[in-house]
């Protein structure tokens, strides 16, 4: 398999703002070991070209999401320094394919984890904060359509993500249940709680975690990590305003 020809590829459809057609298609054998190596070369790409690797984000850990894109395994992309839009900002809908919104949980690390054999509690232990968040997801494949290789090696469709400041609940139990709804131009859209996420988002930082170690890289401390998707992911045109509402805290922001 071309891992750079499929990483160039993918790369000037992200600067281009122009769909491919899935690889899977173009290459059968195309394995999950093949896209982590095309994601790599695009997070090498990234930070050549002055951009920062800020953290990680989990992909398809809720049954929501996995249904939304018909792939069923939990996913790993990185996270660009230049992917995050500041609080009630606008989403520049001319750089953008077809993107869709969705919930998450996002935990900032407040001391680094690794290894393949991490446990649960030394994932809490080094949390600094669990923080309300929203990603924008873009796959660069045409119709969105994809198979579990295509949306690895597209850096599991990553494209943007704000993050909130208001802490939500430390403890597994309390969080699970901390619901969220997602307001599209006034009316609620979708409504979820953290559960959604594997049972417990943090569960989703310790496969992170374990993943990684496959390539022996780690966490850093201020490192954020997104868990994953709660819900349904929404599709955005140019006028919309999005309002992803946490007990507390709203995350809005306009498509323009
Ligand atoms: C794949 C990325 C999934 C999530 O949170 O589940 C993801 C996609 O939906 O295009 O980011
Ligand atoms: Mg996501």
């Amino acid at each position: 398999v071309k891992h750079e020809e499929i990483s160039n590829e993918l790369w000037s459809a992200w600067e281009n703002v122009k769909p491919i057609p899935a690889f899977s298609g173009r290459y059968p054998d195309l394995s999950v070991e093949d896209a982590y190596l095309i994601q790599n070369i695009l997070s090498e790409r990234a930070v050549a070209s002055g951009d920062s690797i800020c953290g990680y984000k989990m992909g398809l850990t809720s049954k929501a999401k996995q249904r939304d894109v018909q792939v069923f395994e939990p996913i790993r992309g990185f996270l660009r320094g230049s992917f995050e839009i500041p609080k009630n900002g606008t989403l520049d809908m001319k750089k953008r394919i077809h993107p869709r919104v969705e919930p998450e949980v996002a935990v900032v690390l407040k001391s680094p984890l690794s290894g393949a054999n991490v446990t649960l509690r030394e994932v809490r232990a080094a949390i600094h904060s669990v923080l309300p968040a929203l990603e924008i997801v873009d796959s660069r494949y045409e119709n969105f359509s994809f198979r579990l290789a295509d949306v690895i090696a597209d850096n599991t469709s990553a494209a943007a993500f704000m993050v909130g400041s208001l802490e939500l609940p430390l403890s597994p139990d309390e969080l699970r249940l901390t619901g969220v709804f997602v307001r599209k131009n006034g009316r609620i859209v979708e409504t979820g709680a953290p559960a959604a996420v594997l049972g417990d988002p943090f569960l989703s930082v310790l496969g992170l975690v374990k993943s990684l170690a496959t390539e022996a890289k780690r966490l850093e401390a201020g490192m954020v990590v997104l868990t994953g998707g709660i819900t349904n992911s929404i599709p955005l045109q140019p006028g919309d305003r999005i309002e992803v509402v946490w007990p507390g805290e709203t995350l809005a922001f306009e498509a323009v």
